[in-house]
């Protein structure tokens, strides 16, 4: 199976982390969903980031349902789906503020999306549970990789709104292994599959 990705996308991180922390081994392609790659509009209409395309060529998009699709037994248990829903939720905030302003015209007022986005991410980090780094918790791991994404494009929203203990904890949550092989500096090196992580 194929696993559209680009190596900043937290979307796909939270799939390829599912990926290898169960060894299932998926091909991996490297697009820029952002800059209207050819190769991901020939497999996918809508031209995202993660999409899965199976041996037997069916599409497959939208994070979740791929995490759902790899991994069926996560929906069974509602407290994994809760955890995985918030930092979906989570991402989609802090992906929105950041490429709303990406995308911004450099003359105008700045997009409402970007002031809404970061309220609403301003006003729920404060709030979000308490990570521990060294879980094998399927829902911590989830909030670990949002967390970290949020680190990564709204430092000060970070700083600001992300309690001392759970910045702590992303900073050991960085250092683990499939946070190690999932990081973008190794992802650069577009390593071919999964298992050559
Ligand atoms: N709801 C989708 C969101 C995926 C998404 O927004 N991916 C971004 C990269 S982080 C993307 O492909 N952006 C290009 C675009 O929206 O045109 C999911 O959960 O998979």
């Amino acid at each position: 199976m194929k696993l559209f990705i680009s190596p900043t996308s937290p979307f796909a991180r939270l799939v390829m982390v599912v990926a290898y922390r169960k060894h299932i081994d998926l091909s991996l392609v490297f697009v820029n969903p952002w800059e209207n790659s050819a190769e991901l509009a020939t497999a996918t209409p809508f031209s995202q980031v993660p999409a899965l395309l199976t041996d037997d060529d069916v599409l497959i998009t939208e994070s979740s349902v791929i995490i759902g699709f790899l991994a069926p037994e996560f929906f069974a248990d509602s407290r994994t789906t809760s955890q995985l829903s918030y930092s979906i939720s989570l991402i989609s905030q802090a992906v929105r503020a950041f490429a709303t302003q990406r995308f911004q015209p450099d003359s105008g007022e700045p997009h409402p999306f970007i002031e809404r986005s970061e309220s609403i991410l301003s006003a729920m980090l404060p709030k979000a549970p308490t990570l521990e780094p060294l879980s094998k918790d399927w829902g911590q791991i989830f909030l670990g990789i949002a967390l970290t994404y949020v680190q990564l494009r709204l430092p000060e929203i970070f700083q600001t709104a992300v309690s001392i203990v759970n910045q702590d904890a992303v900073a050991k949550f960085a250092q683990r292994d499939f946070m190690q092989k999932t990081h973008m500096s190794n992802l650069e090196n577009h390593p071919a599959s999964i298992l050559a992580l």
